[in-house]
């Protein structure tokens, strides 16, 4: 049984995610908890390589199936190498998107029928369950510019704009879909979820999300 408290962060691109999981892991070590931050994919050395070749722009057209297989090769060694042994070991794991990512990105704004998700996640993930999801909820259009502006962030403009990954890449369309996938798992998992509004500034959401915190994840561990 895990012993540690397994958070993830959700939501489309430029929502805030990984500001978010640094100023909780900040506010956990404060108060002594040991806190294992991670991502995906991502988050092992195996799914870190796995990582380079799902996001690499020049990576060849492939169908949904066989996006989302790889996507769960890097989770499964994920869990068993970084998520597992940390709960196991007591600690905070807070993991920067997880399967709800899967079943959004390659299912639900594409094509991976649901069953085939469902299958995935209970041969790979199991019973290594999130206690809480926050969904960071914002619409596709200022989540994209924000991930723009990121991508440029230190970048000399002789060096030309750092190409987007193949994610960010894609139209609209496909982002207002992924912004309507994600309320939709909150819907359907609302003891998990917990779906913040990302265009509040870093610190409000902090303090949402800290609250949800201690009002649900520490209340129970007592
Ligand atoms: N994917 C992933 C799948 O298709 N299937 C899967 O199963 C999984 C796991 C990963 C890609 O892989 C896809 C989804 C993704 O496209 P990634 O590089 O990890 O790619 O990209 P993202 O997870 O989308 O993360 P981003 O880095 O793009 O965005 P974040 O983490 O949501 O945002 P963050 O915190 O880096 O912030 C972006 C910018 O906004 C600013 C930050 O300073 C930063 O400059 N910012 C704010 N500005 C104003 N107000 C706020 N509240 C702000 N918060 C942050």
């Amino acid at each position: 049984m895990n012993q540690g408290h397994f958070i993830t962060f959700e939501g489309g691109e430029g929502a805030g995610k990984s500001t978010q999981v640094k100023l909780l892991a900040e506010r956990l070590q404060a108060l002594g908890h040991t806190v294992v931050v991670t991502r995906e994919p991502g988050g092992s050395p195996f799914a870190e390589k796995l990582r380079e070749l799902l996001l690499d722009p020049a990576t060849p057209p492939h169908d949904a199936l066989a996006e989302a297989l790889i996507f769960y090769a890097a989770r499964a060694d994920h869990l068993n190498k970084t998520i597992r042994p940390a709960l196991f070991a007591g600690n905070w794991v807070l993991c920067d998107r997880f399967a709800d990512s899967t079943r959004v990105y390659q299912s639900m704004a594409s094509t991976l029928p649901t069953d085939v998700c469902d299958k995935l996640d209970d041969i790979v993930v199991g019973e290594t369950q999130p206690g809480l999801t926050v969904v960071m909820d914002i619409i596709a259009e200022e989540g994209l510019a924000r991930a723009h502006a990121r991508r440029l962030e230190g970048v000399a403009p002789v060096d030309g704009e750092p190409e987007a990954d193949r994610y960010e890449a894609r139209d609209l369309t496909y982002h207002r879909a992924l912004r309507e996938g994600f309320l939709q798992v909150a819907k359907m998992n609302p003891d998990r979820c917990f779906v913040v509004d990302a265009s509040d500034e870093a610190e409000v959401i902090a303090e949402k999300v800290w609250s949800k915190i201690a009002t649900q994840v520490l209340r129970e561990a007592l």
